[in-house]
């Protein structure tokens, strides 16, 4: 039996330390948990409910939507737009902003997330998760726009992940460090197990798509080759490599033990006219958030993702987060061309 702190009493415990705070983020941060805990239950039982499949739609990236991506997508929205804390929220799945529906009051927050990212793994079983991230609504609350969407990272309130892998994870940062909780499936509850999550400064672990490899740049050539060159090569030590084809389980991998992963711009996408392959506003902010909340780097190759000013709501972004030294090593070779 687990006598720990839930993850209610922990944010209520960390407002507590904020002068002013009305417990409208505290109340928030419960639906995006409530949501997450209906989607690991659905992941969980999978073909047994009839979810796993495709939707036979595509998403504004116009990539074929799963059945659970859209299902995951309705249990977001239906969990956080009630309450009362939200003036919209945005979504992967959906092309525009969704403002809150006019019977429910509005409030002062945005919410964006990917109600399931790494859905390519959704029908063989492997890993998944959830990304979110919280912004305050600058423009007011009456009639938000997208372009009260278009915060730099650096401006998020919260970012999260929930994991659905052997166990449900979710792993919080509100600007003062990292905490991992895990579901306690008997109680339905989220409990406290990884305190102040930190990511090793020196790893001996990357995490890329390899079959991209023809389409890379020089840097990340460069880069992957001195790993791949093992303790024969400039590096003088073992590498090890990991995908798993979904990013939440690859960034928590590199919470644990460490790591890099890497999705870089490449010539294919620019061939394509396409900025990267993850989107910046979802995926890549919150992630970026919680890796540098975690001591960890996280850049484009050239830039601090959090510091980007997004144009666009579905912008996609390159990404290269981890382990501080590595992720400034592979700064320095881009710096160098
Ligand atoms: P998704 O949001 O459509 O699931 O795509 C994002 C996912 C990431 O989780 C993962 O890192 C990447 O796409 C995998 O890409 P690839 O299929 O090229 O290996
Ligand atoms: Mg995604």
């Amino acid at each position: 039996m687990h006598n720990g702190t839930t993850i209610t009493q922990f944010i209520i415990e960390e407002q507590r330390h904020i002068a002013g705070a009305t417990g409208d983020f505290t109340s928030l941060l419960n639906d995006v948990v409530t949501a997450c805990k209906v989607l690991s239950n659905m992941v969980n039982h999978g073909a047994l409910v009839g979810v796993l499949g495709s939707a036979g739609t595509e998403n504004v990236q116009g990539e074929t939507q799963k059945k659970l991506d859209v299902l995951s997508n309705e249990v977001f929205l239906k969990s956080n737009e009630w309450a009362g804390h939200l003036a919209a929220m945005a979504s992967e799945e959906m092309d525009e902003i969704y403002p809150i529906p006019a019977q429910y009051p509005r409030g002062k927050y945005l919410l964006t997330f990917d109600p399931l990212d790494g859905s390519s793994n959704i029908d063989v079983n492997v890993s998944v998760g959830t990304i979110f991230s919280i912004l305050r609504c600058p423009g007011g609350t009456d009639e938000p726009t997208e372009r009260d969407f278009l915060q730099a990272g650096t401006q998020q309130i919260a970012a999260g992940y929930a994991l659905y892998g052997p166990s449900t994870m979710m792993v919080l940062t509100t600007g003062n460090g990292v905490n991992g909780f895990t579901l306690d499936q008997n109680i339905g509850e989220f409990i406290l197990t990884h305190p102040d999550m930190k990511i090793p400064a020196d790893t001996r672990e990357f995490a890329i798509n390899a079959s991209n490899m023809r389409f890379w740049d020089e840097p990340i050539r460069r880069y992957v080759q001195e790993c791949l060159d093992g303790e024969e090569g400039a590096r003088g030590e073992d590498f090890n490599m990991r995908w798993i084809a979904s990013m939440v389980a690859e960034v928590h991998r590199i919470l644990t033990r460490g790591g890099v992963f890497m999705y870089p711009m490449d010539a294919k996408m620019r061939a394509s006219g396409q900025d990267g392959k993850l989107r910046l506003l979802y995926e890549a902010n919150p992630m970026s958030f919680i890796v540098e909340q975690a001591g960890g780097g996280s850049i484009t190759g050239t830039e601090r993702i959090l510091d980007l000013q997004p144009e666009t709501l579905h912008q996609r972004v390159s990404v290269i987060l981890g382990s501080k030294n590595e992720v400034e090593r592979i700064l320095e070779y881009h710096q160098q061309g």
